[in-house]
């Protein structure tokens, strides 16, 4: 019997016996290529042969190794026949100790923060571009996609966006102007590097009875609408139509995006599809993102809050009714949060404390990364790139909110080393 999981064997190597070339296999199989196994015109694929008697086997050695047969250890490549895989990177990740791993995993890449309103325009007509440049460049320049976030956003917005030059709060006129002018200057420096773009950003929320923010407690939540911020204060919905109008005519060959979380809750995506519906019957939109922040779990104790409906039968939903509207789908910000909101705002003391990456986190992580993937690869079709929101967990957001409490939500640990939730992802067949 064969005792190694898999057999490995150097193709120079044709003229030793087979018996040392399996002692070898197992042995120090990092330098090895890998093995076609055919047994009497039956074609297996590389996988668990521990059941096989050598004796029943012939070994082919080839000059290329079938495509569904390699031993694949880098996540985009494995990934190819299905989407790209992106990652979020920021001013440092794309070129310290984290570029390897991003260079090694992802195919597609985005900017966290250094795309934004805030970062590339933060006093009028003040462009600064140097800090985006590098960062597309070097994506660019390791084959990467590049997609941008984000436009128009109610946050990372400077003030002087809504104040007039007389003084006072900026008319509507001159809001519409300002996002034409921010819109087409920055889509014209990233034009041809830059595939897609999220135009507009979250840009709905829910309302309870007395028009209240309901956040993410939806046990008070009356209706769903444009969030009150002070684009949609001052200039309403046309602030979203002239964003996408501006994006259209400023690079037409960009895909075209709308972004948002919760898209899993029925109520949010219908609203966010009444207008996303218009555009797409001016052709003014491509598809939409589905950020993906997700937990651990879906929320046991309190369900009216939001991350009970975090399921993978609610985001497949999302995905298929997207898709069935002619859009492209694209998960924009995946991470899994291994923390739950799972307890009342009075209950604060398990919201801020903090847990180290446990066997059980581990475990726990590993499986809900495999569900979503299985299912994102279930609807490969649809789906046209899934980017991480960020690439290992000594550096994510959720660690800095709210509370600084260390969380492990990627696929790299904070040392950089791939943590189950990796493996699980990378273990199916082609
Ligand atoms: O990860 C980003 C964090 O560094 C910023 O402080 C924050 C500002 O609000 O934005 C974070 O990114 C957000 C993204 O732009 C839009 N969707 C939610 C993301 C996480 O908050």
């Amino acid at each position: 019997m064969v005792t190694s999981e898999r057999i490995f064997l150097c193709r120079d190597e044709s003229s030793a016996l087979l018996s040392d070339a399996l002692h070898k296999s197992t042995h120090s199989q990092d330098a090895m290529d890998q093995l076609k196994v055919t047994k009497k015109g039956f074609y297996t694929k590389l996988v668990d042969i521990s059941s096989y008697k050598i004796e029943n086997l012939s070994i082919t050695l080839q000059d290329s190794i079938p495509e569904d047969t390699v031993h694949e250890t880098s996540l985009h490549k494995k990934y190819r026949n299905y989407f790209h895989i992106g990652a979020a990177i920021d001013g440092n990740s794309y070129r310290d100790s984290h570029a390897a791993l991003w260079k090694e995993h992802f195919n597609a890449a985005v900017c966290e923060n250094e795309m934004k309103w805030t970062a590339l325009q933060p006093s009028e007509g003040n462009f600064q571009f140097g800090q985006a440049n590098a960062m597309v460049n070097a994506a660019r320049s390791n084959g990467m996609l590049v997609r941008g976030h984000v436009l128009v956003w109610f946050d990372q917005t400077p003030d002087w966006v809504f104040q007039s030059p007389y003084g006072g709060q900026a008319s509507k006129q001159l809001i519409l102007e300002r996002i034409r002018t921010h819109v087409t200057r920055v889509m014209q420096e990233f034009k041809d590097r830059v595939y897609a773009w999220d135009v507009v950003n979250e840009a709905v929320v829910g309302y309870d009875a007395n028009n209240q923010d309901v956040g993410e407690d939806l046990g008070t939540l009356a209706r769903w609408g444009y969030r009150n911020s002070k684009l949609y204060q001052i200039a309403g919905e046309d602030h979203i139509l002239e964003a996408f109008k501006a994006a259209r005519e400023a690079d037409p060959d960009a895909k075209l995006f709308y972004n948002d979380f919760w898209n899993y809750l029925d109520g949010k995506r219908e609203f966010i599809i009444s207008f996303v519906k218009k555009l797409k019957e001016q052709e003014l939109i491509d598809g939409v993102g589905l950020q993906c922040h997700l937990n651990i779990s879906p929320a046991k104790e309190k369900l009216s809050n939001q991350s009970a409906y975090q399921t993978v039968d609610n985001l497949e939903k999302e995905i298929k009714v997207y898709a069935a509207l002619g859009l492209d789908v694209h998960i924009t910000e995946l991470d899994i949060s291994i923390y739950t909101r799972d307890y009342t705002s009075d209950d604060q003391s398990r919201w801020y404390m903090g847990y180290d990456l446990n066997e059980d986190y581990q475990n726990r992580l590993a499986a809900r990364y495999k569900d979503f993937f299985d299912m994102f690869r279930r609807n490969a079709g649809k789906i046209q790139n899934v980017t991480f929101w960020g690439i290992a967990d000594d550096n994510t957001w959720l660690s800095e909110f709210p509370s600084g409490r260390p969380d492990h939500p990627l696929l790299f640990d904070k040392h950089l080393k791939p943590k189950r939730a990796f493996d699980a992802i990378m273990n199916f067949d082609r």
